[in-house]
Order: structure tokens, then sequence, then C-alpha cells
């Protein structure tokens, strides 16, 4: 799928490609987050702004969360000739329906460093989030920032940073969002259904997964464990298990947090995500899976107690020699 023809462009470029094309159908990632909702509706309501017919899809339903976004607009009916991916890295992450679109996106804005230039036209900027990119060339391109338009640029910026707390977090997201709520956001409605509000479902699985929390080496490695009959318990859907794989690790003096998903009976989907001591990737790599230094992942087949021990055996042979005193940040 990797494109070779694909031509980098500049902010110039880029706009004057989007000034082009008088029709766009914009396309988000599939499991829908902020920032793919946020860069779409900023860039649809800028361009239908321009005069531009619009319409923003997503193969999977977008969650009603993001209601304060979009009930706000309704998009042009038409049969789209200019097709533009926005915070989509891979073509594979349009998802289901939209794959027919995959091979002639003629425009791609995103900022993952992973973007497999699949596009014909690919602006890429290595920017926290794709809402910043978008934010700088409506600027550019003279769109009026409404407070819609703000509320879904804060959106994605605010998503995508966890709150302005991730280390990609840097004075130009807090510039961008200082400016942002000078347009009257709802910054309290934003924070409270993106950061704070939980659905009875994710609480009740939360409590299933917390009570499996197992702990090794002395308390620095923490496993969680996620069954499909703990999510059948729970009623839960794919939304409510975003963000799972992040509570073993704000635990305490644990270096090494895993959480193990059951996928197909009896198989385990495991993310590990580890502080600076541990090298998450070399655990994932023992295993057959992969990933970055402090997240990784791999597949392990079950049953539970087998995988488990697996796992932490990789987990022995990985770590550093450690009795050292410092605490893992
Ligand atoms: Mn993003």
């Amino acid at each position: 799928m990797v494109n070779n023809n694909c031509k980098e462009l500049t902010s110039k470029e880029t706009i004057a490609r989007l000034l082009e094309g008088d029709n766009w159908l914009i396309l988000t990632h599939n499991y829908p987050d902020g920032d793919t909702i946020g860069s779409a509706y900023a860039l649809g309501e800028g361009l239908k702004q321009l005069g531009k017919k619009v319409q923003v899809v997503c193969s999977d339903v977008i969650p009603n969360k993001y209601e304060y976004l979009t009930s706000a607009v309704t998009w042009d009916t038409f049969k789209p000739t200019h097709l533009c991916a926005v915070d989509v890295a891979d073509p594979r992450l349009l998802g289901e329906g939209l794959e027919e679109y995959a091979s002639r996106i003629e425009l791609c804005i995103d900022h993952h460093g992973s973007n497999t230039h699949y596009a014909n036209n690919l602006y890429l900027k290595n920017y926290a989030a794709c809402a910043m990119i978008i934010y700088e060339l409506l600027q550019e391109m003279g769109v009026t920032i409404t407070t819609s338009i703000a509320e879904a640029l804060y959106t994605g910026i605010a998503t995508d940073t966890g709150c302005f707390r991730y280390t990609n977090t840097d004075s130009l997201t807090h510039q961008m969002a200082a400016d942002l709520l000078k347009l009257n956001i709802r910054l309290h409605h934003i924070n409270r259904v993106n950061f704070d509000i939980k659905s009875r479902s994710r609480l009740d699985l939360e409590q299933m997964a917390l009570a499996s929390m197992r702990y090794d080496w002395d308390g620095r490695c923490a496993i969680m464990a996620i069954t499909k009959e703990m999510i059948k318990k729970a009623k839960a859907s794919e939304n409510d298990l975003e963000g799972l794989a992040s509570i073993p690790r704000q635990i305490e003096g644990v270096w090494v947090g895993i959480t193990m998903r059951e996928v197909e009976t009896g198989s385990f989907k495991v993310s590990i995500r580890t502080g600076p001591s541990v090298d998450a990737c070399n655990i994932a790599k023992r295993l057959g899976g992969g990933g970055h230094v402090a997240a990784a992942g791999c597949n392990l087949e079950g049953p539970l107690d087998v995988a488990m021990a697996k796992l932490l055996n990789a987990i022995r042979l990985s770590v550093p020699d450690v009795e050292k005193e410092h605490d893992d940040e």
C-alpha cells in the first residue's frame, strides 16, 4: 500500500490543494478519538466557510461524548471528488467500509512520524496533535475561527496530550489552547466529558480488572487481566476499553505495567507499559511482539496462568540488574 509517488507538501502547497477542490470528503480513522474528529470537524467547518461542500466520514459510530461537536454541524450531500484524510497514519486505519477510498486519497494531513505515505500528497508536521496543524492551516487560509471550530481544535489538542500531561505537551500546545480559550469555548464541559466521565460499564469493567491485579518482582510489576467474560458481564463496548492499559503503571512503585486482554477465547493481547529503567519493546520481542521503549505489545496463547508465566519469565530476562534504590518514574 506504500505509495512511492507520495509528495510531501509545504503549508502553502497544502492550502493551494484545499482551495482547488470545491467539494471535500474528509476521512477520519476508525475507533475515532478527539483528535481525528476535532481535526475533521474544524477543517470541514473552515472549508464550508470558504464556500466548499464538505462531508466528514468515519467507519465507526462517533461516540456520544462528542455530541457537543457533532450536533452543531450539518454536512452536505454530494458525490465527492476530493478526498482528504486527517490524523490517519495508515490506510488500514480507515476501517470497514472506507477501504475503497484508501488508494485515491489526494491529501493526507497528519502528525504521526509513522505515516505510511499512502496518500498522493502528504502534509506532515511533528506536532502533538493533528488539530494543531489544522489550526495553523485555517489561520493561513483566512478562516474565521468560530467558537465551534475552536471547540473542535481544542478537543484535538487536549485529547492527544492527555489534557496537557503527556510528554508531547509543550509551550505551543499551551499557546494554541490559550488562544482558543479566548473564543468562549465550553471548556468545563469538554474537559469533563473527555477526561472525567466514565460509563457505568467502564466502571464495572475497571472494578473486575482491578480485582484481577497481581504483583510480581517485589511490586515492581503489576499484571491486570481483562477477560471476555468480564467484558460481557460489564456490557462494555470497544469505547469502554480505551486507555485501560495505562492503569497498572499508575500504581506507585510499578515499573512494568501489563494488561492482558482476552481477544479470542483463550488468547491474549498483551500491552506492556514501562518506566525508564525497563525497555518494554525488549520484553515484547522475546514473545514475538514489538513496539516502543515505553509501550509495546504481543499476543499470547492461554490459558491465562500459562500466558502469565511466560510473560513473567520474559520480564525477568529483560529487566536490568536492579536492586537499585532509585524510584522508576
Ligand atoms: Mn492524533
